[in-house]
């Protein structure tokens, strides 16, 4: 039994996003049927190949416990199959660019005249206003979403983090409000649409540097480096290169061997309650009762000489020896680690986060599973479909169609194998 078991999910997305989402229904259980355009299929299936003609990495790694129907919606055959996938699905889910499905002759009104009960869930780039007609990938969301305006270092440019926040981000968001809405169509019997713009999902995981917006308009953001260093703030949240963001100042401070290795650091954290420990284990015993260095807030103005201190220690020892100097003492700090040692550590592959899937025509390839373990509702991760894998099971079992009506629509092309 898992926790979405018979819930039927059209997902009609493409790219990152809306994948992202649909691919955590489906792992809570959910039946995922993928539609995609006939003989193209999603773009990232031929995005960023590392082999030719093999579903890309993209791909895979975004659709897993998914089936694959290709279906011309724009042919009159292909939107009676459309309409008859919408009257049998608990939810539909898109983020096509603004006022596609429309476009496709499928605006909310004539989905809910085909099932009143349906959820159609969106991703677009932004929510009603200016900019909401706008095609939006993820780089333009952290841009317009805050995070690129505070992140990076008080003299450089903005900056766009790895993290996908913007995508991922916003499929999270949106998996909350199916599931949410799902619950609600318990009571109501009705459904609903939940829409997910992704300049509101950066905005909403950049809530802190709001708060700091605002602290700023009362005085200096006296936590920020930057105010150490005697540098005068301006109008808005700067650019916080490592700091913490929190109330417990932390930086990034280099390790052993950190010339030749680019991960050789450690997130090393100030945590007040902590400070005496800091200090026995750099040898710097006279900070705990000089009245200069022994509160956080006398500590303040000179974050940057303790944090060249703490790491003139990390510089002795590798980031791994660090933390377990640090973790006994309750010294809260952490190695920078590549993605090479992500992908190479046991416990991460035992308890599911990282996984190695076999695909019938790339063979093994290592993807990120779950992060979100159910107790009650294990996950177990399936390769991602080929393209128009599930057209006839799917016309078949889940529509009830006939081979007569099958040949018909296969031989009208809308299948794209004709
Ligand atoms: N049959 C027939 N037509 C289909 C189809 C199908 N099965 N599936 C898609 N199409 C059509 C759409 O109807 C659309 O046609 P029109 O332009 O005539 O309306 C067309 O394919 C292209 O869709 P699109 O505009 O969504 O795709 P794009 O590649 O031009 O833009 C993107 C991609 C991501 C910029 C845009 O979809 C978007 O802004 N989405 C919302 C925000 C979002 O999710 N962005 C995250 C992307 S991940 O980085």
């Amino acid at each position: 039994m898992k926790a979405l078991q018979g819930i039927k999910i059209l997902d009609f997305t493409h790219v990152q996003s809306g994948p992202t989402c649909t691919q955590l229904l489906a792992w809570f259980g959910a039946d995922v049927i993928k539609l995609e355009r006939p003989g193209i299929g999603d773009a990232t299936r031929s995005q960023l190949r590392d082999i030719d003609n093999v579903d890309s990495l993209y791909f895979t790694m975004l659709n897993h416990n998914k089936k694959s129907i290709t279906l011309n919606t724009k042919t009159a055959e292909g939107k009676k199959v459309l309409e008859d996938l919408i009257a049998k699905s608990d939810v539909m889910v898109e983020n096509f660019s603004p006022g596609a499905l429309d476009r496709m002759g499928f605006p909310w009104e004539y989905i809910q005249k085909l099932n009143d009960k349906i959820i159609v869930a969106s991703i677009k780039g932004f929510g009603p206003g200016p900019y909401e007609d706008c095609k939006v990938y993820e780089n333009i969301a952290q841009c317009t979403g805050g995070a690129a305006a505070t992140t990076g270092f008080l003299d450089g440019p903005p900056l766009v983090t790895g993290a996908q926040i913007g995508d991922s981000g916003t499929g999270l968001h949106l998996a909350l409000g199916i599931v949410t809405a799902l619950f609600q169509r318990e009571k109501t019997k009705k459904g609903q649409k939940v829409s997910a713009s992704m300049q509101d999902g950066v905005i909403n995981l950049c809530r802190v540097k709001l708060r700091d917006q605002q602290r700023l308009e009362k005085g200096p953001l006296t936590e920020y480096s930057q105010y150490g260093k005697g540098i005068p703030f301006g109008t808005s949240t700067p650019r916080a290169g490592n700091d913490s963001g929190g109330g417990q100042p932390g930086w990034i401070l280099k390790c052993k061997g950190w010339e030749n290795d680019p991960n050789s650091y450690v997130y090393f954290i100030t945590q007040a309650p902590v400070w005496e420990k800091i200090c026995k284990l750099i040898n710097k015993l006279e900070w705990v009762n000089d009245k200069g260095y022994s509160t956080p807030a006398s500590r303040l103005d000179k974050l940057t000489e303790i944090f060249e201190t703490i790491e003139d220690w990390t510089k002795t020892k590798t980031k791994y020896e660090v933390t377990e100097l640090c973790d006994p003492e309750g010294i809260p700090c952490g190695p920078i680690l590549s993605m090479k040692e992500i992908s190479e550590d046991q416990s991460l592959r035992d308890t599911g986060t990282i996984v190695e899937i076999d695909h019938p025509e790339r063979g093994k390839y290592l993807s990120v599973g779950c992060p979100i373990k159910l107790s009650e509702s294990p996950v177990d991760v399936e390769r991602s479909p080929l393209l128009g894998e599930h057209n006839i099971e799917i016309l078949q079992d889940l529509l009830g169609y006939n081979e007569d009506k099958i040949n018909l629509i296969q031989s009208s092309g809308a299948l794209g194998d004709k």
